[in-house]
């Protein structure tokens, strides 16, 4: 018999309009705003910690802005950079939207990536070389969060293909495994027992080569921040959230479906998949419809978040999967 473990839960795990640390911010933002103080009100105060290596300017700022690849534009205007930088999911900084100032204890640099498992060398690589090996472009993604929030921002980074063609992975590699740090020094979140830390996202081979699948060192024109998954995250803006995994330290090339952070919590939810899809809730909440994270307008939600073009034929043969490739 399977044991569930019972642990705490998110506030994602809640109907969203009860999410009171999520209300409470959109009600500051709005009274900000009356005032006419959300410039100064909500930039990113200086860093408050006292970590002297935190404090060191980004290496690779020289290298933004990069050229934008037009081949990846938005209907939509982009969602203003405070907005993104003060509103963020990164549960090892806390389970609620405001880590931003917390985030900022994290070391950047040095900063290694391991490349192992089923690849003809592993290897390990700063991010510094590795930015100087890979072709930098920028890309205007969407991004549609699982608690059905939406965005939409200029990443720049390189597609994942480019990393996999270095790695040279095997003919066994089935499966790409992607892991966030661990340090409870810096990140009181992995201080919480109960999650299965350290974060663990995985796609298939298949859709680490998709064009769409991309790896983000920088957004809005300069080094990603912190707060975003600094200094290199996944976007995989046809799929929930939660899929886009932060501040990468290793990427492993495996036979076996790796499973995932949330879905080591809860399975019927947060499945493997992850596809955007509006026909298919949440179990508890609807996904039909999206809000628009500057405005606060209800629209209505895509398939594959609008990407299908791009990514449906990846799953023309697993259609037996049904619901589970949404949750
Ligand atoms: N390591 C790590 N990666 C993560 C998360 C997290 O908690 N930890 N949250 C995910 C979720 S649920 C979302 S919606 C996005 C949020 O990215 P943003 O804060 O840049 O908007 O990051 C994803 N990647
Ligand atoms: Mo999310």
């Amino acid at each position: 018999m399977k044991h569930k473990r019972n642990f705490i839960k998110p506030s994602w795990h809640m109907p969203e309009h009860l999410a009171t640390s999520e209300s409470a911010f959109l009600n500051r933002r709005s009274l900000i705003k009356g005032l006419g103080l959300s410039g100064i009100a909500l930039a990113t105060p200086p860093l408050l910690g006292g970590n002297a290596r935190a404090q060191e300017a980004d290496p690779s700022a020289s290298l933004y802005p990069v050229d934008r690849n037009e081949a990846f534009t938005l209907e939509r205007k982009i969602t203003p950079e405070k907005l993104n930088l003060t509103y963020n999911n990164f549960y090892e900084f806390g389970s609620h939207k405001q880590i931003h100032e917390a985030a900022q204890a994290l070391p950047i640099r040095p900063w290694e990536i391991a490349i192992d498992g089923e690849v003809e060398k592993p290897l390990t690589i700063g991010i510094d070389d590795l930015l100087k090996k890979m072709p930098l472009e920028e890309r205007l993604y969407r991004h549609r969060c699982v608690e059905a929030w939406s965005m939409r921002l200029p990443w720049s980074g390189f597609e994942l293909s480019h990393l996999v063609q270095m790695a040279k992975p095997t003919s066994k590699a089935k499966y790409v495994r992607f892991e966030t740090f661990q340090d409870t020094s810096v990140a009181p979140g992995q201080k919480q027992f109960w999650y299965p830390w350290p974060y663990v996202e995985a796609i298939t081979m298949e859709e680490a080569m998709n064009e769409l699948t991309f790896m983000v060192t920088g957004a809005y024109g300069k080094p990603v921040s912190k707060q975003m998954g600094a200094p290199v995250r996944l976007a995989l803006p046809w799929k929930y959230g939660f899929k886009s995994i932060k501040s990468i330290t290793r990427i492993s090339f495996v036979e076996k479906q790796p499973v995932s952070f949330w879905e080591k919590l809860a399975e019927n939810e947060y499945g493997f998949w992850a596809n955007v899809n509006p026909e298919v809730a949440h179990p508890r909440w609807s996904q039909a419809t999206e809000r628009d994270l500057e405005s606060g307008d209800r629209i209505p939600t895509e398939l594959y978040n609008g990407y299908g073009e791009q990514v449906a034929s990846l799953y023309t043969d697993k259609q037996d999967l049904g619901d589970r490739l949404y949750r």
